[in-house]
C-alpha cells in the first residue's frame, strides 16, 4: 500500500487552514476560569448582535435536564461554583456528566444557561467585570476572526470544558438519538465545478442527508475521517461513531475542487466550498476544505476537513 494515514495526512500541503483558531483556543486556555466566562459572555453578547443562534433541539435537552434543574435550584454563588469547576475540568459529579454528553447536548446546556442568565434564574457574570489584560487580548484577537472561525473557537473551549472523560477508563457517550435520514424525493444533489467522481458527490449528498449507513459505505475498512483541528479518526466503526454522535443536520455546500492521480491508482481530490452547521443556519457559512485520498477502486481511504484561513482560500486549489 503505497499510504499510510500519516502519509495521507500531507495531501494538498498548500491549503492554509485557520491557524489563528487553535492559537486562540490556547491562549484561551491559560485564563483562570472566571476570565473564561467572562470572555464567552461578552463574545457571545457582541455576536449576537450580527449572527442568531438557533435554539437546541428538543432532543439535546433532554439529556442536560436534571442537571440544568439542578442548578436552578442553587444559589448564585454555587452556581457560579459550577460554572467555574466546569471551565476549571474539575472532578465533581456535574463535571462528570457533562464531560460524557455529546457536543451537541453540551452546547445546548450552554445555550440554556446563558439565556437564564439574561433572565436572572443564573448568576449573572458580575456587572462591571473586568478582564485581565491577557483575556481582554485574547477577546480582540476572537473579534478579529471571521464569524466561522469565531463560532468554532466558541464550540471548542465549550467542549473543552468539564472532567475529562479520558480520565474515567471506560464510559459510554450520551448523545441524542440519531436523526432519520433524509427522504430522497427531498434531497437535493450537489454539483461541485471541476469534480465528478461519483464518491464525492456521495459523500458530500449522503452527509447532507443524514445517510451514514450509506455514508460509511464509500470508506476503505481502515479509512479515517480527519475534523478540523483534531487527529485522524480512523477505522470504519469509529468513523461511523463520529458520523452519527457529531455530524447530524450539517449542510455542506461544496463549489469547485481538482482531481489528480496519486501513487498506485490512488486519486487525490480537493473541494473547497462552504459548510453550515445547524446551530447558526445559513447565518454562518463556514469556509472549508475537504482533501480526499480515494483507492483505486474510489472508496475513502482519508479524509480531511479543513477550516480554512480565509476566503481567499477556496480558491485555492494548487497541489
Ligand atoms: C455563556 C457564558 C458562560 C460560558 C458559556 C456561555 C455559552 C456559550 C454558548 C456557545 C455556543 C456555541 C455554539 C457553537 C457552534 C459551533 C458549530 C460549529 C460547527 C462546525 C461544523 C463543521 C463540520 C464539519 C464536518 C464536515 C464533514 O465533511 C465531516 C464531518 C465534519 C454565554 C452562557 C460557555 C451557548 C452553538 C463550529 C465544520 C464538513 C468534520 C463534522
Ligand atoms: N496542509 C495540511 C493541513 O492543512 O493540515
Ligand atoms: N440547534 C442545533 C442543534 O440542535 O443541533
Ligand atoms: N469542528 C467540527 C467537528 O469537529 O465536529
Amino acid at each position: 500500500m503505497p499510504f499510510t494515514i500519516d502519509s495521507a495526512r500531507g495531501i494538498f500541503p498548500e491549503t492554509l487552514a485557520a491557524d489563528l483558531v487553535p492559537a486562540t483556543i490556547a491562549r484561551f486556555g491559560q485564563l483562570n476560569a472566571e476570565d473564561q466566562l467572562a470572555l464567552i459572555w461578552f463574545a457571545y453578547l457582541e455576536m449576537g448582535k450580527t449572527i442568531t443562534i438557533a435554539a437546541p433541539g428538543a432532543a439535546n435537552m433532554v439529556f442536560a435536564e436534571a442537571t440544568l434543574n439542578q442548578l436552578k435550584q442553587m444559589s448564585f454563588r454555587e452556581q457560579t461554583q459550577v460554572m467555574c469547576d466546569l471551565a476549571n475540568r474539575a472532578d465533581t459529579p456535574i463535571c462528570r456528566a457533562y464531560g460524557i454528553w455529546s457536543a451537541n447536548i453540551k452546547l445546548g446546556f450552554w445555550y440554556q444557561l446563558g439565556q437564564w442568565m439574561e433572565q436572572g434564574i443564573i448568576a449573572p457574570i458580575p456587572e462591571g467585570y473586568r478582564l485581565s489584560a491577557n483575556a481582554a487580548a485574547v477577546l480582540q484577537a476572537i473579534r478579529g476572526l471571521e464569524s466561522g472561525q469565531q463560532i468554532t473557537v466558541l464550540r471548542n473551549s465549550v467542549l473543552d470544558m468539564g472532567f475529562d472523560p479520558n480520565k474515567l477508563g471506560s464510559y459510554t457517550k450520551v448523545s441524542e438519538a440519531v436523526a432519520v435520514p433524509k427522504d430522497m424525493a427531498e434531497r437535493i444533489p450537489v454539483a461541485i465545478e471541476g469534480v465528478d467522481n461519483p464518491t464525492i458527490l456521495s459523500y458530500m449528498d449522503n452527509l447532507n442527508a443524514n445517510d451514514f449507513d450509506a455514508l460509511i459505505e464509500l470508506f476503505t475498512p481502515d479509512g479515517a475521517l480527519q475534523p478540523p483541528f483534531q487527529k485522524p479518526i480512523a477505522g470504519k466503526d469509529a468513523v461511523y461513531r463520529f458520523l452519527r454522535e457529531d455530524c447530524q443536520n450539517l449542510k455542506l455546500i461544496p463549489e469547485r475542487g481538482v482531481s489528480e492521480p496519486a501513487e498506485d491508482g490512488y486519486t487525490q481530490i480537493k473541494v473547497t466550498g462552504k459548510v453550515q452547521t445547524p446551530w447558526f443556519g445559513a447565518g454562518v457559512g463556514m469556509n472549508m476544505a475537504w482533501r480526499f485520498l480515494l483507492t483505486p477502486d474510489n472508496k475513502i481511504f482519508f479524509v480531511a476537513i479543513d477550516l480554512l484561513a480565509s476566503p481567499k482560500e477556496l480558491l485555492n486549489l494548487v497541489r
